[in-house]
């Protein structure tokens, strides 16, 4: 069965649109049925439009407080009866409620080598720290911030004359490469959350989850 996904975003939404355009190949058995945005000015929102997805956005500073607006999120999302919600590039913090509310069926892209550089400006930490290789991880969301368990993950090697900018390049490159699969494997049943840890095609995943070779 073709799995109802919902896509969380706050800005371009390029990860999105790597997931839109697997789709329309036929890589992903999957169906995007709504993108919500925390920013009105997400250009990700357009790209939804242009495919005739509902695209929708809930301003988090129009609500008290974190907790309110999750509960509004989950209220606009479940209409939608997804299969899997993707995070791609969502900044807001999720409360533990709302991770609760989809365990095992969330998933998220950060920008490093988890468990290496939880939090932001992974990119800046990474070339302040001289490390060799960089890149992105898919993981599935639990309560603990970048901290749920591996699912996919893709390296990229760090030049010399890398900076911010061009290493978080990079890692774009890959993750649209990474996110795809990662969500094709989760809409074919091969990629399942279980409480003993990440199944890969029947098999237990080992702690820093699937290794994609690098694009070069
Ligand atoms: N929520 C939970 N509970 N668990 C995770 O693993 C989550 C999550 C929400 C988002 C994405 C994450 C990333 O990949 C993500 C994973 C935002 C922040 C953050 O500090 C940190 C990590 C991530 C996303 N956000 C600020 C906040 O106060 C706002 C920053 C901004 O608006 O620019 O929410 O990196
Ligand atoms: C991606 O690089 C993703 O890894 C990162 O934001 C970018 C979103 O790009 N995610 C985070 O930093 C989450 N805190 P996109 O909007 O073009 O997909």
């Amino acid at each position: 069965m073709t799995k109802r996904i919902v896509v969380l975003i706050s800005g371009s939404g390029s990860n999105l649109q790597a997931i839109m355009d697997a789709i329309d190949t036929g890589q992903i058995n999957g169906r995007i049925e709504a993108v919500l945005s925390n920013k009105a000015e997400a250009f990700g929102l357009q790209r939804a439009q242009n495919a005739n997805i509902p695209a929708i956005t809930l301003k988090h500073t129009d609500f008290e407080d974190r907790l309110s607006f999750d509960q509004a999120m989950i209220k606009e999302i479940d209409q939608y009866q997804p299969d899997l919600i993707v995070l791609a590039g969502f900044m807001r913090i999720l409360t533990p409620d709302f991770v609760r509310h989809y365990q095992g069926r969330m998933l998220n892209i950060h920008p490093s080598l988890l468990p290496k550089y939880k939090g932001l400006h992974t990119h800046k930490r990474a070339i302040e720290a001289g490390d060799k290789e960089h890149g992105c991880t898919v993981h599935f969301v639990t309560e603990e911030l970048d901290g749920g368990p591996l699912a996919v993950q893709g390296k990229v090697s760090v030049t010399m004359d890398d900076n911010e900018e061009s290493l978080q390049q990079k890692v774009h490159a890959i993750e649209h490469v990474i996110y795809p699969l990662a969500v094709e494997l989760y809409c074919a049943n091969k990629l399942i959350w279980t409480q003993s840890g990440i199944l890969m095609d029947g098999n237990t995943l080992p702690s820093q989850g699937y290794q994609v070779a690098p694009l070069d």
